[in-house]
Formats: structure tokens, sequence, C-alpha cells
């Protein structure tokens, strides 16, 4: 499995890469040292003395589910009879990864949607000992599919990477929804508040209601009253999400109102989808949402989709984005 090394080595190095390559450039010397550096998990990034801050910004990591392979884990989609995905997780050796911590109640999140924001699906499958997951199939149609996995492997940080997968057919494109505060499904009806602004942490409140009543008794769902997922437009960058508050904690109510923190690395359009228990079965909300200016050319909406205006400037708390997942 030499492939599978190589291509983590590369995913893992590329800051590396382009020091070393400014190493060589300059003077034979110091290129080693710089990339050996990179290999101790990512405590200290920098290579020299000095550009301490500053050099973790440019070594940043980039938005989640943008990478196959990073890290040294790689995620390999496996052939699988009809009606079923499978994939496994291959690590920094090159074998395929058995141990999985625990997140969000599950040790496999796997998300997919189309590469035009629709067939959006979340589901958790199953993990054999050889380290092959298996569900039923989420791809609902023909279509070019952007598959996520997210998850952390025992020992590691954190994950979500994200592979193309096609499934021949007639494909029609679905134009992405227009910015809308409210929408409908399954008979309830969610609305949105919050603005996302772009390379900053936004709180957003999502509240449920049905036959006009807020639903109070929302059932816990992957740890929390919701789990929100967001997809950048264009290039499907995997939003870090998370739910403010848990249920039991003393303080969060089982809705109707639900608040998550959504890390927004640009300006651009988002598909927000929203999962939620209630009545023993789980919901699936959508929303497209707009940071910053509209993209030209966006057609002219309505309403606002931006209510502009400081509701709380302090992104603060949370350190800088893309770090401190834990
Ligand atoms: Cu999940």
């Amino acid at each position: 499995m030499n492939t599978v090394t190589r291509l983590g080595g590369f995913a893992l190095g590329l800051a590396g890469v382009f020091g070393a390559a400014y190493g060589i450039g300059q003077v034979a010397g110091p290129a080693a040292p710089v990339a050996e550096s990179r290999h101790d998990d990512g405590a200290t990034h920098q290579p020299g003395p000095g550009g301490q801050g500053e050099h973790d910004e440019a070594a940043g990591r980039v938005p989640g589910g943008l990478l196959v392979s990073d890290r040294g884990y790689t995620l390999e989609p496996v052939a699988a009879p009809a009606g079923e995905f499978a994939f496994r997780i291959g690590g920094p050796d090159g074998r395929p990864v058995t141990r999985f911590d625990v997140a969000h109640d599950k040790r496999m999140h796997l998300i997919v949607a189309r590469r035009d924001l629709s067939g959006f699906r979340h589901v958790h499958p199953d993990l054999a000992p050889d380290g092959t997951w298996k569900v039923a199939t989420p791809l609902a149609g023909p279509g070019q599919w952007r598959a996520f996995a997210d998850f952390v492997p025992t020992g590691a940080e954190p994950l979500t990477l994200g592979v193309d997968v096609t499934v021949p057919g007639p494909l029609a494109e679905r134009p992405l929804p227009a910015p809308a505060t409210s929408t409908t499904v399954d008979g309830y009806t969610v609305t949105l508040t919050g603005a996302v602004q772009p390379g900053g942490t936004s709180p957003l409140t999502l509240t449920v209601s049905r036959d006009g009543q807020p639903v109070t008794d929302l059932e816990p769902y992957l740890g929390a009253y919701g789990h929100l997922v967001a997809l950048r437009r264009g290039d499907l960058a995997y939003l870090h999400v998370h739910p403010e508050g848990a249920p039991g904690d003393g303080r969060t109510r089982p809705g109707p109102a639900v608040t998550f923190l959504a890390e927004v690395p640009s300006a651009g359009s988002y598909r927000l989808y929203l999962d939620f228990r209630h009545g023993g079965s789980v919901h699936t909300a959508e929303f497209t949402v707009v940071a910053g200016p509209p993209p030209t050319g966006a057609p002219a909406t309505g309403g606002d989709p931006t209510p502009s205006g400081p509701t709380r400037t302090e992104g603060a708390d949370h350190g800088s984005p893309g770090h401190g997942h834990n």
C-alpha cells in the first residue's frame, strides 16, 4: 500500500513541501529539518525561530471535507454490492484503521450530497472487524456525489475527509434554492435566525414549530437537540459546526430553539442541513444562506438574506478559526 502512504504523506506535508522547496532554493542545509518538524503532529508548526502565529495561519488548516487524505488518513471507497456503500479509512501505516472514538454519539458519520448540494443524507455505517464501514447506500439516484467521512481515529484529532462518487444515469442539475429564513419539512416549520459572517464563528438559531405551535419536546439526536451540517457552494467545503449546549446540562431546553456555532471560512453561499428528532424520527430542514456580499450575478431575492449588524462580534472566545477542535 505504497500509494496510500505516499498520498497521506503528500497531504500532510503540503506546507512542508513549500518550506522545503524554499529551503532548497536558498541553501541546501535547512531543508531537511524543516520537513521533519512537520511530522510531530501539529503542536508547534513553525519551522524556524520567529514567525509564530503568523506561520500557523499561513499553514492553517483548510476547511474539512476538501481532502481525500489528510494527516496520514485516507478515505478509500471499496467495491460493494448493489444498494450498499462501503469504505475504509487508511491509516498512517497504510492499513485500514479499526479503532475510532465516539463523537456525537457515533464512531462514524457519513454525509453525502450531490455537487449541486441536493440529495443530502447523513447516515451511520457499521464497522466490520477488518476496518470496512458498510451502510445501505445513501446515494439516492444519479449524480456527482461528494461523500464525507467525519470521524476521530483513536489517539488522533477529529477529521473530515471527502471523496467524489459518481452514480451514472441521466443528470439534472438542480439550482440552489434561494436564501430563506424559513422552511418546512414533514409538517414542521423551521426558522433560522442569525447571519453567517465570513471569516468568523457565527451563532445560528433554528426554531422548530408544528401547526403553529412551538415544539418543546425535541428528542436528543447525536448528543444534542439537533445536528447541523453546512456545505459551501462551489467546493463543498464542510464547515465545522457544533451545538451550543447539550441535553441534560441543566440549561439547554428541548426546543423550540436550537443554537449552533458555525465557523464560516469565507464569503459565499452555503447550504445548511439541520437534522432533528421528534416523534421518533429524524427530519432534515435545509436552508441556503449567504455570507458577506451576495455573489455577483446571484438572483435578487425578496427579503434581505443577510441581516447585517453585529449581533455579537466576539468570536473571540473561540480562538482562531480552524484550530482548537478538541
Ligand atoms: Cu452522524
